[in-house]
């Protein structure tokens, strides 16, 4: 086991059996034009996760450690689109939607597309989800039982919405989480740190948090 200074208290990381995993840093949220720009959002507020990510997959491909990529999108049909996230609210373009990016949130459109910074590499996993949380609707539990996996380090957009869902499914589901804070960000501070103090109180009750220097250093003190 690796151990890893964390809040609020050490993480203990076993090699090879923990996923990094990057959620959702697609065009649509970073990059004016996308999802998260037509909801209202300034969407720069999100760029200063992309180094913190860009060097912890480095880690992780050098070691050969599962990498976990997700993307929120929908079938070109929207048949997996419910009415109720479709309607909601009053953005300037809704889900299907054509825009400066092809159609958004829309499998298979420029807009859905992760980042290049951050582009997945061969062999990891990238995983189309059509909500908030990665488990819904996607099969992922049964694919990390069957590759061994126990532990997930959580990175991505936006803190408090499909990164803090999906790592509160991932606590129900028995996995041991750590979330990476300046890998994560939302485009609401308040929302980040208050996601943050609620996913580490209560002795874990969801799971950790640590930097990501904290973790590299972890990693190549190992
Ligand atoms: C949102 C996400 N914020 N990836 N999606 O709608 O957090």
């Amino acid at each position: 086991m690796i151990t890893v200074e964390a809040d609020p208290f050490d993480y203990a990381l076993p090699p090879g059996r923990a996923a990094l995993v990057v959620i959702d840093m697609q065009r649509d949220f970073v990059e004016p034009g996308g999802f998260g720009a037509s909801l209202g959002n300034d969407v720069t507020r999100l760029h200063t996760a992309i180094a913190p990510i860009a060097a912890l997959l480095a880690a992780w491909r050098a070691r050969g450690w599962p990498v976990l990529h997700t993307r929120e999108c929908h079938r070109p049909d929207l048949s997996d689109l419910p009415l109720s996230k479709r309607d909601r609210g009053h953005p300037a373009l809704r889900i299907g939607d054509p825009g400066p990016m092809g159609r958004l949130l829309v499998a298979g459109e420029p807009g859905a597309d992760i980042v290049p910074a951050l582009a997945p590499a061969a062999g990891e996993w990238v995983i189309d989800k059509p909500g908030k949380g990665m488990f819904w609707g996607t099969g992922l539990h049964e694919k990390l039982q069957a590759a061994g996996i126990t532990h997930l380090v959580f990175t991505g957009v936006t803190t408090e919405v499909c990164v803090q869902t999906s790592m509160r499914e991932a606590n129900d589901r028995g996995y041991e989480c750590l979330i990476v804070e300046d890998a994560t960000e939302s485009y609401f501070p308040e929302f980040k740190a208050a996601a943050l103090a609620m996913i580490t109180a209560q002795g874990a009750i969801v799971g950790w948090k640590a930097g990501s220097a904290t973790l590299l250093r972890a990693l190549n003190a190992a």
